[in-house]
Parts: structure tokens; sequence; C-alpha cells
């Protein structure tokens, strides 16, 4: 509510020709954590043409949370707050709002010099394996300026930006099952969104390939940078004899694996499951968000909101089946 600036249209900062070929502006951490707390460091190398850097703009992407600067001597802080787009849970207590923008202000970087800038916070509600990120303003005196606001999409590599927005990157914490972890412990049975309606857009239409029917499938738009999306169904099994999910694919997606999510020594991974999942004769097993799911890997475009995603499921019995699932929002709204 109190924020002017949160939504400040998409800032098409004439692309001051930030100082081609130099050091862009970087985060000094390597991987962090999901549901993980971080000090990022975000590194400037250099001035605007030249001439001293005044001020640093940090605007915090959404799932970065509960966020805190570090002041700096010689620098004026000020943290604007506003609503986050989304609900987020902290061991049970809905986190709805906080610092959205940080900046250091009245300050003096020399061109010639270095300097880092560090914000604390929390990687919340953000899938492991994407990368989250801050769009940063440099400020030069009244004219200087340096836009690091260049967003890559899904799937390209960042380099190839002239003034990409520094990013951290959210571990997918691949380990020897091959699964990843999604949450830290501690979540008293609440996954993803915690407690939140599970956001089912609707509108899929209902299928069926032999016994086995299919209904209330979606998947949820991608934040920038979110290589990684989950799809939800439900599946009827009215036959007399079992069967099984044994595959997916998706023309928008290199792969579509088949999770679970489980907990392994308090904490809460997800895992491929390579024999698919089983569909007893006669019973309904719901893909769903915080439990069985599919993964789409690889995702070229990230998905929109109000868009479609073609999928097909494949079963060991019953055969192939193409569905169309709607997009809904984002995931927790
Ligand atoms: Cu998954």
């Amino acid at each position: 509510m109190n924020s002017v600036l949160k939504f400040a249209a998409v800032s098409l900062l004439a692309s001051s020709a930030a100082s081609a070929a130099l050091a862009h502006a970087t985060f000094a951490n390597g991987e962090v954590k999901p549901e993980g707390y971080v000090a990022a460091v975000l590194q400037v190398p250099h001035g605007c043409d030249g001439k001293a850097t005044n001020e640093v703009q940090i605007k915090l992407p959404e799932g970065f949370i509960s966020a805190k600067p570090m002041p700096k001597a010689g620098w004026e802080l000020e943290v604007i707050t506003g609503d986050y787009k989304k609900s987020y849970d902290n061991h049970g207590k809905a986190i709805t709002s906080g610092a959205v923008e940080i900046r250091w202000k009245n300050g003096d970087l020399p061109d010639g010099f270095y300097d880092t800038f560090t914000v604390y916070g929390k990687v919340s509600g953000i899938e492991g394996g994407s990368a989250l990120p801050f769009v940063t303003t440099q400020l030069c005196g009244t004219d200087g300026k340096v836009a690091w606001d260049e967003i890559a999409p899904a799937g390209t590599d960042p380099h190839s930006l002239k003034s990409p927005a520094p990013v951290l990157t959210v571990a997918a914490a691949e380990d020897t099952q091959g699964g990843h972890q999604m949450m830290h412990g501690n979540m008293h049975g609440n996954m993803q969104g915690a407690g939140m309606a599970v956001s089912d857009p609707g509108g899929m239409a209902p299928a069926k390939i032999g016994d086995v029917e299919l209904s209330g499938g979606f998947t949820r738009a991608m934040l920038p940078g979110q290589p990684v999306g989950g799809g939800f169904v439900t599946i009827h099994n009215a036959g007399a004899a079992d069967d099984r999910l044994v595959s997916a694919e998706s023309p928008s997606a290199g792969r579509v694996e088949i999770h679970e999510m489980v907990m392994q020594n308090d904490v809460m991974k997800m895992r491929q499951l390579n024999d698919g999942v089983a569909v007893p004769a006669g019973t309904t097993v719901e893909l769903k968000p915080g439990g069985l799911h599919l993964m789409f890997m690889d995702v070229k475009k990230p998905f929109v909101e109000g868009e479609t995603v073609d999928l097909k499921l494949t079963f060991e019995k019953a055969g192939t089946v193409d569905l169309v699932l709607p997009i809904g929002p984002a995931k927790g709204k």
C-alpha cells in the first residue's frame, strides 16, 4: 500500500551505453539455498563513464523477503517498503510486506575504486535451480547513470546481455538420488505457500484414455529466470485393472519429470520417480502442489499466466493422452 515506487513501471532506462566492455555489477555470492537466508553482496566495479558513483539502488525481487541493508560509512540509507505480490510463510507467520528497494545515497565511489553493498534477506518460494535478478542502478552526479536492468529469459546466457541485472542463483541442490532440496525443515506439514488454497485456475478440458480420466490440470506462471515449473492434474482410474503413469512430455520443456516431495532428515526434498506413479484400479491420484507433481525441466520460454501448455501423459496400460494445461498465477499467489 505504502509503496509508490514498487512497481514503478519497468524502467526503460535509456540504455546509457553502460560503460561497455567493463566489468558488470554482480553479486559476490555463490549459489544460495532455497528458503535460506543470505547476505547478498553486490560488487560495484566502476562508475558511470568515468564519473564517481553517488547512489546505488537495488530493487529487491519477489521471493527475496525480510530484507535488511547493511549501512555503509559515508552513505545514507533509504529503505523503500511495500507489499509483496505474494504471502510468505515464515514458521507459521504470514509475511506480506517488507523492503522492496534499497538505496545507498550521497556517497562517493570514484570510478577507479571498487566497493560492495550488502543486503541481507531470505530467499523464499523460489524453485531450486532458478536465478533471482536484482535490477540495480548506479547514479553518478546529476546526469550519469548505469542501469543494470536486463533480465535474461530462462535458458539464455546472461553473459550475452550488455547490462545484466545482477542475479542470485538459487541452488538446485541435486543430490545422488536425483532429488533437489526445496525447503528447510520445521514446516509443520505446510509447503509451498503454506496453507494457501491450491491455485487451480480451472478450465482444463477433462480427458479420458481407456479407463483413465484426467481433470483439474494446471501449471503456474514462472518468475523471470526460473527454468523449471510444476505441473498438476488429477488422475482417476475407473477401470478394474491397476495402471501406472510412466512418463510425461511437453513441447514447452526439454523434459518433464515425475516428482514426489519427501521429508529427509527434516528437510523437504523433491525426488524424481523413475518408475512413475501407480494408479491402482478404482482410485484417484492427485498430482498437486506439495505432493506428487510433474516437473517441467529446461523450459525455454517462461510460462505466462493465461496461456496454456501442451502435455502428453503416457500410462502403462491405457496409453498416451494429450492435455492442455492452463497456466495459473505464479506460485503461492
Ligand atoms: Cu519437482
